[in-house]
């Protein structure tokens, strides 16, 4: 069996499959009609298929560092192979796109078993912070865990509010500071609260300022700090919340963050709104940062983990000639 009839058929067992599918539809358009051209004029690895594969994944928003690279591998492959189709060629293609995921280890996100795991959302404003720490609450919530939310954007109108709402329909605990209160502070005072209240997880939602790079520099070091005295150790997950219909410039505001503090992965929301699906693979090509979760709604339940081979499967799955 090749390499996408496998991952198709995994994916068609798990129960998320549908959200998946859903989720990814626009990207896996492009792909869809794309290989149809491909197929039709299919003559093998040459410069003209080349060009048009190019195409495919630029559109796709993979970028075109990383479309290279992948165009490099697969002229690679290819010279190792007596004969080729079209299909054949596909399955080589997702193989090296799984390769460039899979390169470099991706560790389990972190927990702390034996008290009080401190999960920190940063970025941009709109990149869907709150709506994350709802549905991350929702989720640990289901895992039995006791959650609290800390509604650390005093800077921008309405945020804490948005936070507190969500804690009432979850029934989740939620610290607001005040009105301008400095974020670091209500950090600071919702770690203790939640330690004192034996929480398991606490959800940390922060300002989304970006005006300059020393700026977003100092308050997140200050966050960190702050973490560090509150509990004792490190957050145990800094995650940046992405927003994939910004695409390549998403790209851009990750390298920003990632070279500011030490993230450990990101969240990339509106998956469900844009045809830029393949954003995942530069993110951790270029800036080695793995995708741990994908937000594919708006609802509490619209937060999945992010799967390598679900996520290649939803792509390949409407492609013309590949089975
Ligand atoms: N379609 C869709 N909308 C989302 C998703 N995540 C967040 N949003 C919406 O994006 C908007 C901004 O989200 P918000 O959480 O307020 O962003 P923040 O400024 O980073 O806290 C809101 O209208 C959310 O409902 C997602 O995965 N899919
Ligand atoms: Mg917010």
């Amino acid at each position: 069996m090749g390499f996408i009839s496998a991952i198709k058929e995994t994916l068609s067992r798990h129960k998320d499959s549908g959200a998946y599918l859903s989720g990814f539809k626009k990207t896996s358009s492009i792909f869809r009609s794309h290989s149809k051209e491909l197929s039709k004029n299919f003559k093998g690895v040459n410069d003209e298929f080349l060009e048009d594969l190019t195409v495919m994944l630029l559109e796709a928003d993979v970028g075109i560092e990383t479309a290279d690279e992948i165009c490099h591998r697969l002229v690679g492959k290819v010279e190792e192979k007596f004969f080729i189709t079209f299909n054949s060629t596909m399955d080589m293609l997702f193989e090296i796109m799984a390769d460039i995921y899979n390169e470099s280890s991706i560790a389990p996100l972190k927990f702390n078993d034996d008290g009080l795991t401190v999960i920190l959302l940063v970025g941009v404003n709109g990149s869907g912070k709150t709506t994350t720490a709802a549905k991350l609450c929702h989720r640990y919530q289901q895992e039995n865990k006791k959650v609290m939310l800390v509604a650390a954007d005093t800077f921008r109108a309405g945020a804490v509010d948005q936070l507190l709402t969500w804690g009432e329909r979850l029934h989740a605990p939620c610290y607001a500071g005040k009105d301008k209160e400095d974020p670091s502070s209500v950090i600071m005072d919702g770690i203790s609260k939640a330690k004192a209240d034996g929480m398991d997880i606490v959800i940390c939602d922060t300002a989304g300022r970006l005006q300059t790079k020393i700026n977003l520099m100092n308050e997140l070091n200050k966050m960190s700090r702050v973490v560090e005295k509150a509990c004792g150790h490190k957050a145990d997950q800094t995650l940046l919340v992405l927003d994939a219909t910004t695409g390549q410039n998403g790209l851009s505001q990750a390298e920003l963050f990632n070279e500011t503090t030490s993230l450990d992965g990101i969240i990339l929301t509106k998956m469900d709104g844009t045809a830029k699906g393949g954003i995942v693979l530069p993110i951790k090509h270029k800036l080695d940062l793995p995708v741990y979760y994908i937000g594919l709604g708006e609802g509490m339940d619209d937060l999945k983990p992010f799967d390598l081979n679900d996520y290649l499967a939803s792509l390949a799955m409407e492609m013309y000639d590949v089975y």
